[in-house]
């Protein structure tokens, strides 16, 4: 097996002891929020491993075995430990990670132009032109991006094949190989959750297949192409958006029926086929407000998914129930709606992690403001930061001090712990706390002497 031989004009074995004999190169470019973590998992396994961003700063700091972000449990410390073992190493240059490269990983994001409600796949498309001038011929390029179904069919092996002179399936491989961890879970996640590969030919789905077995131990679900694997990911993600819809709007009934949400929640997951999901103030995050625009963007889906685009409004319209919540529980204390002063605790998208991408806190702190009523913010990931020009508190106690109202805006753990009677002393008289997470208990709340509104957990 010559030194300078591609992969893909290797035979199923060879390939297996090239990877045990950690002799494949690997680039993953885009070292966000799965791409670092990604690139340090293989550079664990003893893979020589090359990161590439745009970002200087990242990669200045990766090379240093630095994090840009804090809520990755373990991952600083396993990017130390590849940097030391000189496995990883990170560059803003492509050509220099790709030009030598076996396997190509592709993380980069594809965010959802919110005016126009498509998906902007410019950073991909961008990055896979720069892949293809660089690419080696017999050599596998992994799409882990989450995309719609055709999108690397119609419009990625396009731009790889264009820019790289080579043909797709003969003188380069093609995998689609979605990413589905968990923010804040995801080192723990890549040995759990098993990995679905799709790719544009058997080969291709063999040997990322393999790779994904040796470096993460997980198993490995094979489909039979590339539009598979991403409608795998796309839907399982907005499987769940469905699913929030619906116990949104269950829980909306509940405060009009008197039932308590998490009392029904709990008696439903008692049947096997239950799958329980919880209200909240919406739907945010990089994923679950996009994913289903990467369904409806294909001509495909004209005149049916209607499921899909109910869901997406009835989520996107939660922060409006939460500031009806606000109103209702002002007026149960007959407060003029003048001088009102609002805390809301976490603006972050979901508890644990810094993250405010198309967080749902963002639209009810902007309505609260046009309602002229005065915002403080707390969140343990954004202290003394500023979220809409308003700068947000250094503890809970600054938050809490002086307010009419505390909104929880998302469930970190710290916040699980509040001593209402402590916080009533600090709150202005007939102080209201907003539950839009479910996790805390009106009981205790009312006993502290305090007003309690939650979204379906409202009912004394
Ligand atoms: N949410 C609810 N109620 C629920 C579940 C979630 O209101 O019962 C809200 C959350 O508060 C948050 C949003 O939905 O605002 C998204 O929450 P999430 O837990 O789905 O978090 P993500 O977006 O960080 O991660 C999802 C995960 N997808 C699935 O669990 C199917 C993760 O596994 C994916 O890897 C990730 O999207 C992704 O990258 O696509």
């Amino acid at each position: 097996m010559e030194e300078n031989q591609g992969i893909l004009e290797l035979d199923n074995e060879e390939f297996i002891n090239k990877i045990q004999e950690k002799n494949i190169k690997i680039s993953v470019i885009g070292l966000g929020r799965i791409g670092l973590p990604t690139a340090v998992a293989i550079a664990r396994s003893d893979l020589p491993t090359i990161g590439v961003d745009i970002n200087q700063k990242i990669v200045e700091l990766a090379n240093i075995g630095k994090l840009r972000i804090n809520d990755e449990p373990g991952l600083e410390e396993a990017l130390q430990k590849v940097i030391n073992t000189g496995k990883f190493s990170a560059t803003t240059q492509i050509k220099d990670s790709v030009s030598d490269a076996d396997i190509i990983i592709v993380c980069l994001p594809t965010p959802l132009e919110n005016d126009s409600k498509k998906t902007n796949y410019q950073f991909l498309i961008k990055g896979c032109c720069k892949i293809a001038k660089n690419l080696k011929k017999n050599s596998l390029v992994i799409i882990e991006s989450t995309v719609g179904p055709g999108i690397v069919e119609n419009e990625i092996i396009p731009v790889l094949e264009k820019y790289s002179d080579l043909i797709s399936g003969k003188d380069f491989g093609v995998v689609s190989c979605p990413e589905r961890a968990n923010p804040s879970t995801i080192l723990t996640d890549f040995n759990k959750i098993p990995r679905v590969v799709g790719g544009i030919n058997e080969k291709s789905t063999n040997f990322a297949s393999h790779l994904y077995q040796f470096v993460f131990k997980i198993d490995v679900v094979r489909v039979k192409n590339c539009k598979t694997a991403n409608a795998v990911k796309v839907v399982e993600n907005v499987f769940r958006d469905v699913n929030v819809a619906f116990i949104n709007e269950i829980a909306i009934f509940c405060d009009r029926m008197g039932i308590d949400v998490n009392e029904l929640i709990a008696g439903c997951k008692t049947k096997y086929n239950f799958i329980p999901h919880f209200p909240g103030p919406g739907v945010g995050g990089p994923c679950l407000p996009v994913n289903p625009y990467q369904l409806l963007d294909a001509p495909e889906s004209e005149n049916i998914l209607q499921v899909v685009r109910t869901a997406r409004k009835i989520n996107s319209e939660m922060p409006k129930y939460v500031i009806k919540l606000v109103e209702d529980a002002l007026k149960e204390v007959n407060k003029k709606l003048d001088n009102i002063t609002i805390g809301v605790l976490g603006i972050s998208y979901k508890p644990n992690v810094g993250d405010i991408q198309l967080t749902p806190i963002k639209e009810i702190v902007q309505k609260l403001k046009q309602m002229n009523f005065k915002i403080k913010i707390f969140d343990p990931f954004f202290i003394k930061k500023e979220f809409l020009s308003i700068q947000t508190e250094e503890n809970i106690e600054n938050l809490v001090n002086n307010c009419d109202v505390l909104i929880l805006g998302t469930d970190h753990d710290e916040f699980l712990k509040i001593d209402f009677q402590k916080l009533k002393k600090l709150m202005k008289s007939s102080g209201i706390i907003i539950d839009t997470r479910g996790k805390i208990s009106s009981i205790e709340v009312r006993n502290a002497g305090l007003v309690f509104r939650g979204i379906g957990t409202t009912v004394k």
